[in-house]
């Protein structure tokens, strides 16, 4: 990260790292997409539509009788999708940015297209100023922290956000109030799009893409490219343009210092078939200590046991 990259990120709260992906990555990537979206179709009053998220903040399960640990990931996918994890053009920003004992936390897809015109809803915000309109705003103890000091960033949550797809501007995706990562008063009620979190129901109004304010960034990228933010920053997605023939297709990995924990699910480094050593330390679950001996140890032995626990139950069901 050069010192171009490290001023605009502390100005602004995110950065769009150029090409983060090879052509050839975004076609793997892209291909596989197209596979698993199309299964995913399901039927609404008998109209197709298309599931626009995978992978999710893992604080639910696919189907009840699921383990532990299973919620569902993008890393699932496998192949592409597990390089993500640790990628040469993305680390040495997530290392300035966190440290070097960062973890993966949680991973999801989103996919904007004609069908798909949600409002904009902001959240995040630093200094608490996301309050009780955030989504874990009323819980997350401050993990939704930015901080520069004695030379060094300390951020809570860092969002990579793979486009497969080119997003020009007017076609709506990621958005942002540059600067609020640092804000100390909360967020105008120009931008409060919902009411809080459990009086949440589906349809309520957001911000449609006319009424978002100008000191609302509308950021663009090319297919490849990465927007790297800190959850700090307030941050959302405007609508997609239902005039554009684009879809938006976004892979986000969310990474945190190894000492936090947003999702109360963790990753299982069993689960996924030709690890590096520093992806299975991406992987490790939360502590202090990182992914020390110390604590890898207590996790294998996690990881052993839900693989006795999963083979006793493929037997009692033989
Ligand atoms: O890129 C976007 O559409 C925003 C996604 C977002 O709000 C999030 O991941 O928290």
């Amino acid at each position: 990260m050069n010192e171009e990259e490290k001023y605009l990120f502390d100005l602004r709260g995110y950065l769009v790292v150029k090409n983060a992906l090879t052509q050839e990555q975004v076609k793997d990537l892209s291909e596989i997409v197209d596979e698993k979206v199309n299964g995913l179709e399901h039927h609404t009053g008998g109209r197709k539509k298309r599931h626009h998220q995978r992978g999710s903040d893992r604080t639910w399960f696919a189907n009840d009788d699921d383990m532990a640990w299973s919620s569902p990931a993008l890393l699932d996918w496998g192949g592409p999708f597990i390089d993500l994890i640790d990628i040469p053009t993305i680390a040495p920003y997530l290392e300035t940015l966190l440290g070097i004992n960062y973890r993966l936390d949680h991973d999801y897809m989103l996919i904007s297209n004609k069908e798909s015109s949600h409002p904009l809803f902001l959240h995040g915000g630093g200094q608490g100023a996301g309050g009780t309109l955030d989504l874990v705003g009323p819980t997350d103890g401050g993990q939704c922290y930015y901080r520069y000091s004695n030379g060094r960033f300390f951020n809570g949550l860092i969002a990579v956000a793979f486009e497969l797809n080119t997003v020009s501007p007017g076609d709506g995706g990621f958005a942002c109030i540059p600067g609020s990562h640092k804000s100390n008063v909360e967020v105008p009620e120009t931008c409060k799009p919902r009411p809080p979190f459990e009086k949440r129901a589906t349809g309520l109004p957001g911000l449609a893409a006319c009424e978002i304010p100008d000191f609302v960034d509308r950021v663009t990228a090319s297919a490849g490219d990465a927007i790297i933010f800190t959850e700090a920053c307030q941050h959302g997605t405007v609508p997609w343009n239902t005039e554009s023939d684009r879809e938006r297709r976004t892979l986000f990995y969310k990474y945190c210092p190894h000492a936090v924990a947003w999702s109360p699910c963790y990753y299982n480094s069993d689960h996924y078939e030709g690890l590096t050593e520093h992806q299975i330390n991406i992987l490790m679950p939360p502590s202090a200590f990182g992914p020390s001996d110390r604590t890898s140890i207590i996790w294998k032995k996690a990881q052993a046991e839900q693989a006795e626990l999963m083979r006793l139950r493929a037997k009692g069901n033989e």
